[in-house]
């Protein structure tokens, strides 16, 4: 494909489309947004996130804003993370937050890590959940997806809901390869198409492309078949919202990172459960079974995974 977005051969979004399936969850998250609209807790934000912590997922809340990062390997999902906390973007600037920025091909992120910020003057926090790319060359989609899967299964069970997700592309991608088309199919089978106004697709790497030319760019993926479905829902109901993240000074990777959380948190006030979590507990499916397992999966390891999970199931019934 050329810098146009259209021209591609691959039609990413004519197979069956995963999100018209399933009945929309609408009901309060009991999360009070009222600090989303007040500009004085913004700017104190801004200005201080040095009290933000890694936290086990145990330490979550159903009050907190919680909201995934997700993307292909390499995007810079972790160093939005340390963006947002704001010592500095890399592991040599701020040692002391777990959190490995990649510096080769292969993906950096293993496990999913979730980091606590609070929010000034409120009893409320932002909880920014880091997770391992897809598309990496060390390993396979689906075992990624079992990792990501495991933890909203987990959290969805304890009545803990996502409260939006951030999902990232590079803006000085040359073309969308098979890879990247593949990953944001995944990404909206997890999603399912109900919750596409809880995501900001948020572009990176600004600070790698003449503002011009990233601007033609933006404007090509949001016109594009790829991000059109997320961002102009036909149901005429609000879209995904579109963001930047620009790592040039630190500043403004604090700005531009606490931007995009922002934006999620005026619209948390009613639960969003994703087609996967339907699908895993309310279901009780497989995640080969799943849509997004489905893609991931082929036959045999489909049929490992389920003998695994059987045998798994087994023991842990037995020891009830
Ligand atoms: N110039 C520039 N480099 C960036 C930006 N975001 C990330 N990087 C660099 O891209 C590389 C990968 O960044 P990571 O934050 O590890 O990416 P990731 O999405 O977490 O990758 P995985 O954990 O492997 O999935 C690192 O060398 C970062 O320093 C950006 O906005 N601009
Ligand atoms: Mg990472």
């Amino acid at each position: 494909m050329t810098d146009n977005a259209d021209n591609t051969s691959t039609h990413l979004l004519e197979e069956d489309t995963p999100y018209t399936t399933r009945k929309p969850v609408d009901e309060p998250s009991n999360i009070d947004i009222s600090f989303a609209s007040k500009d004085e807790i913004y700017k104190k934000l801004v200005a201080d996130t040095s009290s933000a912590q890694v936290i086990l997922e145990k330490d979550i809340s159903p009050q907190d804003i919680i909201i995934m990062v997700m993307g292909p390997t390499g995007t810079g999902k972790t160093s939005f993370i340390r963006g947002a906390v704001g010592n500095g973007t890399t592991e040599e600037e701020d040692p002391k937050l777990q959190l490995h920025v990649g510096h080769r091909l292969d993906s950096k992120t293993n496990v999913v890590t979730c980091v606590k910020i609070p929010i000034p003057t409120t009893k409320q926090n932002f909880v920014l959940v880091d997770t391992p790319g897809f598309d990496d060359g060390a390993k396979s989609d689906a075992k990624v997806l079992e990792c990501i899967a495991d933890w909203l299964k987990s959290t969805y069970k304890r009545g803990i809901c996502l409260s939006g997700i951030i999902y990232l592309h590079r803006i000085n991608d040359i073309r969308l390869d098979t890879g990247v088309q593949n990953t944001l199919t995944l990404f909206q089978r997890i999603c399912g198409g109900f919750v596409f106004n809880r995501i900001n697709l948020v572009t990176t790497m600004w600070n790698e492309v003449p503002p011009e030319r990233g601007e033609i760019k933006e404007k090509q993926l949001v016109d594009s078949k790829y991000w059109q479905p997320m961002t102009r829902r036909g149901d005429g109901k609000r879209g995904a919202f579109v963001t930047r993240f620009n790592m040039t000074t630190v500043e403004q990777a604090r700005e531009t990172a606490l931007e995009a959380m922002w934006k999620l948190a005026g619209r948390a006030d009613r639960k969003m459960v994703l087609l996967l979590q339907q699908e895993l507990v309310d279901d009780k499916k497989s995640l080969p079974k799943t849509q997004a397992g489905q893609m991931t999966y082929s036959v045999w390891s489909g049929a490992l995974f389920r003998a695994k999970e059987f045998f798994t199931k087994d023991k842990e019934e037995a020891k009830e």
